[in-house]
């Protein structure tokens, strides 16, 4: 970077990638979808020619005023004063294209598609007609409140939407050289280096849902210019540091003149704006928000070597994931604000788990990887991967979750308030619509999570995905394997260059105790190093061989006992995939069930081709209770324990569940 305050050693982090292929039948497919029915139906739902019917909104904003016709593409041309309508939509819609947009760069690298190409070129074209001169662009300011422009960043969110232009706009511009794209960004920053600050005249305080921090990170990374770092820096300082701004703000512009009047009074923590973020112990408010400022913190504290910054995203770490994380990787333990509650509070039932907390999640996870080389980043990002964003999904690609629940019942659902944000079948879009495009340019992005490259030129081999990789320094990597179904994973590795290569392989903690490493056709006994199995691939090496043998047997998990919910139960892991059973396999209901503590035997799995896209399924003995009559006693007494009977319990890896007949789920089982 051209930084006089810049940390050489991290700064080139992303220009050290490589180019990869991927060649994993899992990812393959994800891949495939997204680009083939995903990204076509986003676009025709953005472009509003497609209706759909909106759930309510988990986040208790009222959805009747809005349109079964979305209005993002048209809010553009509306803003760029070739449509005359009024402005539809959540305010921070724009951000949806933007998400879209990204992942459609990421599409292009996988394959060249001139339609789809032609189609996001045009998006950007409309894109820069909608910007102002001064370089801001938000429409629902632009067509509605353009007299309230920055004047209640509390709400408003148009730093976030900004920073998800400017995201999408670097990955564009990579991805196709599109300048326009680029140059937009750079106005963007411009108008927003000029507005804030810590000039007189400037507004000193950031956006109540932290996005720009990231976005500026990404510009400044990519550009190398060491202004965005800075920006993003002075962005994550102000946060906290007058924790009266947002109310300052508000009351000049008319207190109760709120765009989220359902936000307005949540405290503080919300927005992680109470304190200043080195003062801040946990991870408290709105999850999305946390994984957002996270991210940025981590990926700026490397830009600019600022120690304090990465402290603070280690400590928010340690708290998400020592005590505020489902064993799925989801966050947000309550719908009210979509928020964090306190430690070890993991209700399975009424609990958010938004799917764009997990891609959150797993964005820090890898800048936090591009810090420090350590294996529980790799293995967090690997539980995200499998399980807490891909649930987000249906297997079709047409149909998205926004509420993650570990434990559901269609019943429970509709009866109670309590749990009407959890949907036992996923929904076409939704009137605030922040996950569906979130996790489909995290799956087309899924090419940059495979490796991280250090300051010093050790590669980590954090996931296990196939694939083929070029790097820039020349050394070319093939990784294969059919993981999550198989754990045998090699590396061939190519190093023409004149150095040896230090390479590290990501040793996950569910096998630390059973796995085995094989160099160039010998098994080693490397040091483990805080996840990490290092070896060294020699100078003009061709085809060094690296082979990782995996403990694949299905294991029970307990969770600590300090989590309240999950006392007395167990969950199946295989692999990184968390389990789940479903009343479609197992009658219900699934509380009746139960089960030993102990793992089942190898003719407990067993992979089943036709069923749910290819998945391994796995079964275990277990105790049905006989349900009681329905017209019998409310109340027994204990020594009537009812009959039970013993059957077998089938099971499905959670990011498949409800993708057929619509029922109960369950992760954790009670044990007998
Ligand atoms: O506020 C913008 C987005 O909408 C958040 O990131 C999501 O949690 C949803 O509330
Ligand atoms: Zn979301």
């Amino acid at each position: 970077m051209n930084a006089t305050n810049a940390n050489p050693e991290g700064a080139g982090t992303e220009a050290r990638l490589p180019d990869v292929e991927i060649t994993s039948a899992f990812w393959r497919r994800y891949i495939d979808l997204v680009i083939d029915k995903v990204l076509p139906y986003q676009w025709s739902v953005l472009n509003g020619e497609r209706e759909v019917d909106l759930p309510p909104d988990p986040g208790g904003n009222p959805v009747d005023a809005y349109d079964k016709l979305n209005h993002s593409i048209r809010n553009l041309r509306v803003a760029a004063g070739e449509e005359d309508a009024p402005f539809r939509g959540m305010p921070f819609q724009d951000s949806d294209v933007y998400k879209w947009l990204e992942a459609v760069a990421y599409a292009l690298h996988h394959r060249s598609d001139p339609e789809l190409r032609r189609l996001a070129d045009g998006v950007v074209d409309l894109i820069a007609r909608a910007q102002r001169e001064d370089g801001y662009l938000d429409t629902f300011f632009q067509i509605k409140e353009h007299d309230r422009v920055f004047k209640r960043i509390q709400q408003s969110h148009e730093l976030y939407v900004m920073g998800h232009y400017i995201e999408a706009a670097v990955a564009y511009w990579q991805a196709t050289g599109n300048e326009k794209a680029l140059g937009v960004a750079r106005r963007m920053a411009a108008c927003i280096e000029e507005n804030f600050g810590d000039g007189e005249t400037q507004i000193h305080g950031a956006d109540g849902h932290p996005e720009i921090e990231l976005a500026l990170a990404c510009l400044a990374e990519a550009t190398g210019e060491e202004r965005y770092a800075a920006m993003g820096r002075w962005f994550l300082n102000v946060r906290g540091q007058d924790p009266d701004f947002y109310d300052e703000q508000n009351r000049a512009d008319g207190w109760d003149r709120d765009f989220f009047a359902v936000i307005r009074d949540f405290p503080r923590t919300y927005y992680q704006a109470a304190e200043p973020i080195a003062d801040q112990r946990d991870a408290d408010g709105h999850a999305v928000r946390v994984t957002y400022l996270c991210t940025g913190l981590a990926h700026i504290a490397r830009l600019t070597g600022d120690a304090s910054l990465a402290e603070s995203a280690e400590r928010l770490w340690d708290s998400i994931v020592r005590r505020r994380m489902y064993i799925t990787g989801q966050i947000g333990s309550t719908h009210v604000g979509e928020s964090f509650t306190y430690d070890y509070d993991l209700p399975n039932d009424t609990m958010y788990g938004e799917t764009c907390a997990s891609v959150g999640m797993s964005f820090f996870a890898r800048q936090m990887l591009a810090m420090k080389a350590r294996g529980e980043y790799g293995d967090v990002l690997e539980k995200e991967l499998f399980n807490g964003t891909l649930a987000g999904m249906s297997l079709d690609g047409t149909h998205f979750y926004y509420v993650n629940p570990l434990e559901a019942d269609p019943a429970a659902c509709k009866g109670t308030p309590d749990k009407g944000h959890v949907l036992t079948h996923r929904a076409g879009w939704f009137a605030c619509a922040c996950c569906p495009a979130n996790l489909a340019r995290l799956i087309t992005s899924i090419d940059r999570y495979i490796y991280t490259v250090m300051a010093d030129g050790t590669i980590l081999a954090h996931q296990f995905i196939a694939s083929k990789a070029v790097f820039p320094s020349g050394v070319r990597i093939e990784q294969a394997g059919d993981y999550p179904w198989d754990g045998v994973i090699t590396w061939r590795v190519d190093n023409p260059t004149d150095r040896a290569v230090r390479f590290g392989v990501r040793i996950p903690a569910w096998s630390a105790d059973s796995f085995e490493l094989h160099v160039d056709g010998g098994q080693a006994r490397p040091d483990v190093v805080d996840g990490f199995a290092y070896v060294e691939v020699p100078a003009g090496g061709e085809g060094f061989e690296v082979r990782l043998d995996l403990n694949m047997a299905v294991r029970l998990v307990r969770s600590s006992n300090r989590v309240r919910e999950d006392a007395g139960k167990v969950a199946v892991m295989r692999g990184p995939l968390v389990y789940c059973a479903e009343e479609c396999d197992n009658a219900g209901p699934l509380w009746l069930y139960s089960v030993s503590g102990a793992a089942p035997t190898e003719a407990g799995y067993r992979f089943e081709p036709d069923l749910l896209g290819g998945v391994g399924v796995v079964t275990k003995a277990a105790m049905r209770a006989q349900e009681d009559p329905e017209d019998g006693p409310l109340y027994l007494s204990a020594e009537d324990r009812g009959i039970s009977e013993l059957v077998e319990l089938r099971m499905v890896p959670y990011y498949t569940w409800a993708n057929r007949d619509d029922g109960q789920m369950t992760v954790w089982l009670n044990r007998s």
